[in-house]
């Protein structure tokens, strides 16, 4: 009898019949896919090396406003789904901070500070007359998926946040020397988030590998990390077509609207 036929190759056994990585050794496998963050998306890369033009910051402000105005309504469907109270306690801390509450206006208000403060009317941004098509599609497909999966693989997918701290940190850093004309007021999001990411993602982390208790579920949360990284990356290559290559017809932030979906 041929001994490879019968041997259990280690590649072709599924999921299910593969041993649990350790925790500690699951979280370095996470961790590991901040090689394919979006802060080495040529975009990013380009802003933080003080090389965009004013029109690509904007653009990037512009489009990026479709990203946070959704990111409540991430969190709302990840509530809606999660039925442990303690989880909705710490969760719904989430949704405030974009929405604000009481005097504190809240993340999307700081972002059309940022919106103002690189040159943009507040209405040129909250008509999202400037959100290039696979920005929608790309973020759609993020809120979308928080809505179908359990609340558990949902708030595994905001995980890219392992990454985030970096990435605003930078821009405090290096942005008002390469871009002396944004307002200052216009860092308030990036100040404010560096105060509420590690609490998010430390909780989010819990969630992960508290669950994460099979190969299988590993395996299928280390995929929806990637695909969550793959929305930040889509994102950037739309913006990267349309205001770096200047590919029409969506190369030209002037000439929106290109649609707006809206009551
Ligand atoms: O401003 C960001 C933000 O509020 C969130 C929420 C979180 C999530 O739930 O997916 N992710 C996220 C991110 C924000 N800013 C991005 C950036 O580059 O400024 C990073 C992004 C993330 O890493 O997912």
């Amino acid at each position: 009898m041929n001994n490879d036929n019968n041997h259990t190759d280690n590649a072709s056994m599924s999921a299910v019949d593969k041993p649990a990585w350790q925790r500690g050794e699951f979280e370095t496998l996470l961790r590991e896919k901040g090689e394919l963050y979006h802060i080495h998306h040529p975009y990013h890369v380009a802003m933080n090396s003080g090389k965009s033009t004013k029109q690509q910051i904007q653009a990037w402000v512009a489009n990026r406003y479709y990203y946070q105005i959704n990111i409540p309504l991430k969190d709302a469907a990840i509530m809606a789904n999660c039925s442990d109270q303690m989880v909705r306690r710490q969760w719904v801390k989430r949704i405030l901070d974009h929405d604000g509450i009481d005097s504190d206006a809240g993340g999307i208000e700081a972002w059309l500070r940022l919106a103002e403060a690189v040159g943009l009317s507040r209405d040129q941004v909250i008509s999202q007359q400037y959100v290039l098509p696979s920005v929608r599609f790309a973020v759609d497909a993020y809120v979308n998926f928080a809505r179908g999966a359990t609340w558990q693989e949902a708030a595994g997918s905001s995980l890219t946040e392992l990454f985030a701290p970096v990435i605003h940190r930078q821009r405090l850093n290096h942005w008002p020397e390469f871009y002396p004309w944004i307002e200052t007021q216009g860092y308030d999001y990036f100040r404010q988030r560096l105060g509420e990411v590690n609490r998010d993602l430390e909780h989010g982390l819990a969630i992960t590998l508290d669950y994460c208790q099979t190969r299988q579920r590993q395996e299928k949360m280390l995929n929806i990390l990637q695909f969550k990284l793959d929305i930040l990356w889509t994102m950037l290559d739309a913006m990267q077509l349309a205001y770096v290559h200047a590919e029409p017809p969506y190369h030209n932030l002037t000439q929106g609207p290109y649609y707006v979906i809206g009551e």
